[in-house]
């Protein structure tokens, strides 16, 4: 293994990284049944060792790929850094080589500058620029290339999300015999947002590669077969487009969580005995809890002043309760992200200034990445978990939190505008962008009698024990080439 020392965080092109002009690794040539495709690594290099990345995509599938042979394709999250392939955990890890330029403008440019608010109801304005959608086009075949590689005769090659729409057109290309499925974790726009793309079609033809295009809800899989009958040359329903003599299923697959894991997390003495502290250290008060990457979509700003909207309607509340507040860095080096950033924490000072008391702090503002123990121990130890972006695709958070809640009880404040929202009605749901609504359904939710709690609680918790990551994993990968 080839490699050189990083830090753990997401890195900027800005600054010290120094592109080597190293030749691009060659793909390991054992190849696979079954091949991920997604921008990351599922591993990050702390002290000189490779460990399992935090976050979304990596937490949802872990137990999925549990004892599979498979390979992965992805970044390992520095530019400019040439790695060569490597075992790990049971997996075949292909880095991708992005270099300080490619990151530019593929990452931070094309996926996190264009896609990413444009797909998330443009709260950010898009940007469009050429100069970023040729290194995506670029990276995109890159990663096609290293899958067409790593990939066995007729195996299925999975794609995830919006920073790889081109790479299942590449891949069906070099590949005819694969199988392809591709998961959109992030909402798909309407009509009206999405033509605004100049590169609308590009994108459409990128995705309809694949024998399976799945969303996360049903609109947006009607919003993307829409589209591809008006940009492109497919036809056919909803649920299955036709592209010359090939077929294409749409469907809506709303991932989940590895329900059993949380459960068993959340029962282990040594988190209850934390959970027990925590709550203890908090003052005994009842907890609200938000639990976010720290990204302008989430809400966490508006919430933040929702709280302080609840402690000016309720000023004896200080004594009562208090506001826990993690949030995981991400993509520090982009400017919404940073002023996201100094924003929240300007407002936890100004609510704490202003309504703290010795020994009563209202908000815990926590910025890093917990242990999945003590996440879990927060979990445990919130009365109300707040889940309020703006726009979301799904939101697994929210799906943890019932995960753990093994006692049924509990409360979700959960916004409207969150893909879990679809399936999660009995949690309270919520307008993110209402600041009295948010701060009267806080209060409402203090109140809410024991019995409704349970009652809103155990019929989440049924609902995920139905509908759990497996099932979810299981369903992205049933392809069938006959479904005429
Ligand atoms: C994208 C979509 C979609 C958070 N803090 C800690 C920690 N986390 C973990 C949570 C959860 C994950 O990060 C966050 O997942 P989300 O779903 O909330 O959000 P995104 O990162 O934006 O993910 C989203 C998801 O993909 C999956 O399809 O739901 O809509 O935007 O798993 O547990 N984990 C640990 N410590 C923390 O402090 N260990």
């Amino acid at each position: 293994m080839a490699h050189a020392k990083r830090p753990v965080a997401e890195h900027c092109t800005k600054g010290t990284v120094a592109w080597r002009r190293a030749a691009q690794p060659v793909p390991a040539v054992t190849q696979k049944d079954m091949v991920i495709v997604a921008n990351r690594l599922p591993v990050q290099e702390v002290d000189g060792e490779w460990r399992t990345s935090p976050g979304g995509l990596v937490s949802a599938l872990k137990c999925v790929l549990e004892n599979r042979d498979l390979s992965w394709i992805g970044w390992a999250g520095t530019p400019g850094e040439t790695i060569a392939p490597f075992k790990h955990d049971q997996i075949h890890h292909h880095p991708v080589s992005l270099s300080p330029e490619e990151y530019e403008g593929y990452y931070e440019g094309f996926a996190n500058g264009t896609l990413w608010p444009l797909y998330h109801d443009a709260v950010r304005s898009p940007e469009y620029h050429r100069s970023w959608w040729r290194p995506y086009v670029e990276v995109n075949r890159r990663f096609a290339q290293y899958a067409a590689e790593s990939l066995a005769p007729n195996g299925t090659v999975w794609v995830h999300d919006y920073h790889l729409h081109l790479v299942p057109q590449f891949l069906r290309t070099m590949r005819p015999d694969a199988k392809i499925s591709f998961f959109l974790h992030i909402p798909f726009p309407p009509e009206e947002l999405f033509a605004q793309l100049p590169w609308r079609r590009e994108i459409l033809e990128g995705m309809l590669g694949a024998d399976l295009v799945a969303f996360q809800t049903r609109l947006g899989a009607q919003n993307f077969s829409r589209l591809c009958r008006r940009f492109t040359n497919a036809v056919g329903q909803d649920d299955l487009l036709k592209l010359g003599d090939r077929l294409v299923k749409v469907d809506a697959l709303p991932i989940s969580v590895d329900v059993d894991r949380f459960d068993a997390v959340a029962r282990n003495p040594e988190v209850q005995l934390r959970a027990e502290q925590l709550r203890r250290d908090l003052g005994g008060r009842k907890i609200f809890l938000g639990v976010d990457r720290l990204d302008y979509t989430k809400g966490i700003d508006v919430r933040l002043r929702a709280f302080e909207t609840f402690l000016e309607n309720n000023p004896a509340a200080i004594d009562d309760v208090v506001f826990v507040q993690v949030a995981v860095p991400s993509r520090e080096c982009v400017d919404d992200y940073v002023r996201i950033r100094q924003r929240v924490e300007q407002l936890v000072g100004q609510i704490n200034g202003a309504y703290g008391r010795a020994g009563k702090t209202p908000i815990h503002y926590l910025y890093r990445n917990l242990p999945t123990e003590e996440l879990v121990a927060y979990y445990l130890a919130a009365d109300v978990m707040l889940v309020t972006p703006f726009r979301d695709g799904m939101n697994l958070v929210a799906k943890e939190y019932v995960s753990c809640r093994t006692h049924d009880d509990g409360i979700l404040i959960l916004s409207e505008f969150a893909g879990a929202a679809r399936e999660m009605l009995d949690a309270l749901l919520v307008n993110p962008h209402d600041i009295d609504g948010l701060a009267a359904t806080m209060a409402m939710a203090l109140k809410l009698p024991s019995h409704e709690v349970y009652e809103r609680m155990s019929a989440l918790r049924t609902l995920l024990k139905r509908h759990d990551v497996h099932r979810w994993a299981k369903q992205c990968l049933e392809i069938d080439r006959d479904c005429s």
